[in-house]
């Protein structure tokens, strides 16, 4: 059954060797950032890993085919097709995508699911889904919550944004079981900004720490993976004070439009970067780099561990 999955010889090789492989999502590329930027974003963020001594795997469906590890075409097809003709999965979406033969975009639970499938330990993002706001009248959770208590990857993201309602996913992931470790400082960060005013429920300095605590989450049987938020660099950060009203602007003007269910995040990202004049993408590009570094060093210590 596992004839439905797709290799590049770069992943390919480093599986059958043990090598240190960091798995990439597609969402940010087709729904979380506008053409050309999400292009030149997604090859240096795979140029960072190889720097880092680690391999690369951006993963998609395409055709109905589960890449794991994108060709130059594909790559170039997804970030240049537009939003309504790649579908947005999660884990309710990819088998029916494959068994449709279309072509789509993994959300941070569907590469999830992907990683697994193919060995893959660590996987880096910019942000992850969670409780949106109002969520006690729309339901609108983020099934990537869900996922992280399911599926044991290492997700290293740059925490969760204030679009977000932040109390409550820290909530969510709690009863759910989810390790939420902030790197290197005691706050959750947010995302744009390093600072979220909320306390993280755990704290890791040390990239080879986080390695072993996947390493004795598996030994202890205990299903799910982690959530390693990294903060933005300083010297890319948009302050709190200041990324804060023009997420309250862009909540407004999506609940004047009424949009629902999945366009709302992509909705609010687009909206954000219009009213920062692009500067939320440079950060989010810088964040995402950030992340690829850090779980270009998570994934060699887990391949240490594993000898
Ligand atoms: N956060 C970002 N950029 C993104 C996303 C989140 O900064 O592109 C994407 C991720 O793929 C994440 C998904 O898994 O949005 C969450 O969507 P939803 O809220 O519909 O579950």
């Amino acid at each position: 059954m596992k004839d439905f999955i797709d290799y590049t010889p770069e992943v390919a090789e480093a599986r059958a060797s043990g090598a240190p492989i960091v798995a990439l999502e597609s969402t940010i590329i087709t729904h979380g950032m506008p053409y050309p930027q999400n292009l030149e974003m997604a090859r240096r963020v795979e140029a960072e890993i190889r720097n880092h001594g680690a391999v690369p795997a951006t993963i998609a469906v395409i055709e109905g085919r589960i890449r794991i590890g994108l060709d130059e075409t594909a790559m170039e097809h997804l970030a240049n097709t537009s939003q309504s003709q790649v579908m947005k999965l999660s884990r309710a979406d990819l088998a029916v995508c494959v068994a449709q033969g279309r072509t789509g975009a993994t959300t941070v639970a569907a590469t999830m699911i992907c990683a697994n499938l193919a060995g893959i330990e660590v996987f880096a993002t910019g942000g992850i889904g969670g409780v949106h706001r109002g969520a006690e009248t729309s339901f609108d959770i983020s099934a990537d919550l869900q996922e992280l208590s399911q599926t044991p990857v290492t997700v290293v993201c740059a925490g969760a944004k204030a679009i977000l309602d932040l109390p409550k996913t820290l909530e969510v992931l709690e009863t759910l079981g989810v390790p939420v470790i902030s790197f290197g400082q005691d706050q959750l960060p947010a995302f744009w900004s390093r600072e979220s005013g909320l306390r993280a429920p755990l704290r890791m300095d040390d990239p080879g720490q986080i390695a072993r605590a996947a390493a004795i989450r598996a030994a202890l049987k205990l299903p799910g993976g982690q959530l390693v938020a990294n903060p933005i660099p300083t010297n890319a950060e948009i302050p709190r004070a200041t990324i804060g009203p023009i997420v309250e602007q862009a909540l407004a003007d999506a609940a004047r439009h009424r949009i629902a269910a999945k366009a709302v995040t992509p909705y609010l990202l687009q909206r954000i970067f219009e009213l920062t004049d692009g500067a939320s993408l440079t950060a989010n590009i810088e964040l995402v780099m950030n992340n690829a570094r850090l779980g270009a060093k998570i994934a060699l210590e887990a391949a240490a561990l594993r000898g």
